[in-house]
């Protein structure tokens, strides 16, 4: 193909803006699934995709699909697109560049007044970072099925706002059906969120796989009492049973390096009072490993030793796995015409697995699907100090683009 490239700055200009949406004091961005600001990010993705002359379709889990018609518009799209949700304290890039590459790939598509033989779609999928509406990657969940729709409208936040009312709220309750659709393929552009490929100077990861991972909910339950006049011997405390165990879930995590992972990143403590022994501790665990046997090693130890904890602090213990989500192996294609792509670009490459889970790993059950992964600053991601460069981001696009229309036209 000749040697059409992307629009670096137009792509940049975009993040830069949706960046501002939700737009944190320390450059990052804070727009949670469904949220006022997550809307508004929503409609400015829909503008422009309809400024660029594509159909828009929502889904009932609010899954929007921004169409640019092709030859034949019997055949089955090819698909790009990752999450416009964020983290709490999330970057500008997470998600929002395979969004906002997939409407660069469009943009630059009619630049150059290319009609592509089957569709081509940039699409934008509902709560993939699982932070306010647990488990994460629901919405492409659903479409791969997954979860089936009333499961995924029922996921509820903290406040017991469930995804269905939100979706209704911010008027993203689609009616379209989720899935029982074809993608000729599907690609996302991603951050790696890790420091590989910036540590080993190369440009583009070649996404072969993504690593398994179980999250869990636990609540341990003593004794609430007064800190004063309870003798240490008798006491109940839950957070020193709840210590315990996250002090075990970083062990476990050790213990199976190289590549396993093993993370407890929400704690609520009650009553949460300084002079207040605390009755009870929620708090949530998160494994992964790209092997799924030693992932369920994990899961053994994780459950046996979590036990073993809380009998010995004499407290009673819920524990819930509330998903798993198998390593996943992308399509042998797509990862070739990936490669294939970037050493046409002449960029650097290294083939890799990637360590977060995404909306791909869902699609991949329904649709050839493969990622695209860029270097971001010191590996940091899931952080406002989150930093890509522009040139690494045009690289990436650059290649959706050559893979996308080669499909398009195959
Ligand atoms: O947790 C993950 O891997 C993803 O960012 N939701
Ligand atoms: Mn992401
Ligand atoms: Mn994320
Ligand atoms: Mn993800």
């Amino acid at each position: 193909m000749k040697d059409i490239r992307i629009n670096k700055q137009r792509l940049w200009d975009t993040l830069m803006e949706m960046g501002e949406i939700g737009g944190t004091e320390k450059g990052g961005s804070c727009r949670l699934a469904l949220t006022d600001l997550d809307k508004q990010g929503r409609d400015l993705f829909v503008r422009w995709c309809e400024e660029a002359g594509c159909t828009i379709t929502v889904d009932k889990m609010g899954n929007i699909f921004a169409r640019r018609a092709g030859e034949d518009n019997s055949l089955p799209p090819v698909v790009m697109g990752s999450h416009l949700d964020t983290q709490p304290t999330g970057g500008k890039f997470d998600g929002v560049y395979g969004v906002l590459a997939g409407l660069e790939v469009i943009r630059t598509l009619n630049d150059n007044d290319i009609k592509t033989r089957a569709p081509v779609e940039a699409s934008v999928w509902t709560n993939e970072e699982g932070s306010r509406f647990p488990p994460a990657m629901v919405s492409s969940g659903v479409f791969a099925g997954e979860f089936d729709l009333e499961y995924g409208l029922s996921r509820a936040d903290l406040d017991g706002k469930t995804m269905g009312e939100e979706l209704k709220r911010i008027g993203y309750a689609g009616d379209a059906d989720v899935g029982g659709r074809s993608f000729k393929a599907f690609f996302e552009a991603h951050i790696e969120q890790g420091p590989i490929l910036e540590d080993e100077d190369k440009k583009i990861g070649v996404v072969t796989d993504a690593q398994g991972q179980r999250w869990y909910e636990l609540t341990l339950t003593g004794q609430e009492s007064h800190a004063g006049p309870t003798p240490m011997p008798i006491r109940r405390d839950a957070l020193v049973g709840a210590a315990r165990i996250i002090d075990m879930v970083n062990r476990i995590g050790m213990d199976n390096q190289p590549n396993a992972c093993a993370t407890v990143g929400l704690l609520q403590v009650f009553p949460n009072s300084r002079n207040v022994i605390p009755g009870e501790v929620f708090f949530t665990v998160d494994i992964r490993h790209p092997n799924d046997k030693i992932l369920e090693q994990m899961d053994q130890a994780l459950r046996e030793g979590a036990e073993r904890i809380a009998e010995d602090a004499r407290l009673e213990m819920e524990f819930k796995q509330i998903w798993h989500s198998p390593p996943v192996p992308f399509n042998k294609d797509c990862v070739d015409s990936v490669r294939r792509a970037t050493e046409e670009l002449g960029f650097s490459h290294r083939d890799m697995v990637s360590g977060a889970g995404h909306d791909a790993c869902y699609i991949s059950r329904v649709a050839p699907t493969s990622m695209i992964f860029v270097p971001c600053e010191d590996g940091i991601s899931h952080n406002e100090a989150e930093r890509a460069d522009p040139d690494d981001l045009a690289a990436g696009c650059d290649v959706l683009f050559r893979a996308v229309v080669q499909h398009a036209n195959d």
